[in-house]
């Protein structure tokens, strides 16, 4: 039931016959998750403030004369918190994760600490066999487990690796112990220091991925000057077009199959980084869908 006196809490705010799952092509599925995090604190209410900030998103694009409210997005609710360990909730993410691509629909995960990523990769990888994992990050999350779990937040990506293999782009810092396995095992790794204001490095990171792509957003790979409500917010990140101009050429030249944007961690009072993390999902979203019209 709409009425001017109801605002729907969905992403974009979308009017509600809009926004049915029979219908949806895509789905985002929040995931107020943050059972390991260490340091700054607040991821959980991430998703819910990145919708929140969705619905001032404005849904047609000038550049693209796309219009998001049309193109079947549907919401689901928020996924409740296992409060049985992080290992519990990976396994709920994958579970509800593949319940979405089951029903047809392209899951975008919004969460939520990075741990939640394996459950989301373990759920794509069982429909697309020859997945690999784009890690948009300052951290290569290579740790073998932090502070006692396997399943921590700085552990997201040796655990991915388990399932299928991956690159990394936007990194800043990592331990020792990282540093070892990353040349133990020659992960592919783009440092931000590297490739600050270039483009002649895409074609070498997409070498490194199969053709099926799955993208991981860690909102900390951006600069913290764009995006400062994340946990750690490392100096020498992405800037917005940087960002936007390399994924395009991503999503131009593999299917990018699904997505998640994961780590914001809002500022109470301080807007623009909850409507960023917004429009990035909404420029996801876009370029999924302008490259299954190619
Ligand atoms: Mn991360």
């Amino acid at each position: 039931m709409m009425s001017d006196d109801f605002v729907p809490f969905n992403f974009l705010g979308l009017p509600e016959e809009r926004t049915t799952p029979e219908r949806a092509k895509y789905s985002i599925v929040p995931v107020a998750y943050e059972g390991t995090v260490t340091y700054g604190t607040g991821t959980k209410h991430g998703p819910a403030a990145i919708i929140a900030a969705s619905r001032e998103v404005e849904t047609y694009d000038v550049r693209t004369g796309i219009e998001l409210a049309d193109l079947g997005i549907y919401t689901l609710p928020e996924v409740a918190a296992v409060a049985t360990g992080p290992e519990p909730m990976v396994a709920r993410v994958e579970e509800v994760i593949a319940g979405e691509l089951a029903a047809g629909r392209v899951a975008i995960m919004l969460g939520g600490e990075h741990s939640l990523t394996t459950g989301a990769v373990r759920a794509y990888h069982r429909k697309y066999p020859a997945l690999s994992v784009l890690q948009i990050d300052a951290h290569p999350d290579l740790r073998d487990s932090y502070q006692g779990s396997p399943y921590s937040h700085a552990s997201a990506m040796r655990r991915v690796r388990e399932v299928c293999p991956n690159v990394t782009v936007g990194a800043r810092n990592c331990s020792s112990e990282e540093k070892s396995y990353i040349d133990a095992e020659r992960v592919p790794i783009f440092w931000a220091r590297d490739i600050a204001g270039r483009d002649d490095w895409y074609d070498r990171c997409l070498d490194n991925l199969s053709d099926d792509v799955y993208l991981t957003f860690d909102l900390d790979g951006l600069d913290p000057s764009v995006m400062p409500a994340v946990g750690t917010p490392e100096p020498g990140g992405l800037g917005w077009y940087e960002t936007l101009n390399f994924l395009q050429y991503v999503f131009d030249h593999k299917k990018v199959v699904g997505a998640d944007v994961v780590e914001l961690a809002p500022i109470p009072g301080l807007l623009y980084p909850d409507f960023t993390a917004a429009q990035l999902t909404a420029s996801i979203i876009r370029m999924m869908h302008l490259a299954t019209k190619k």
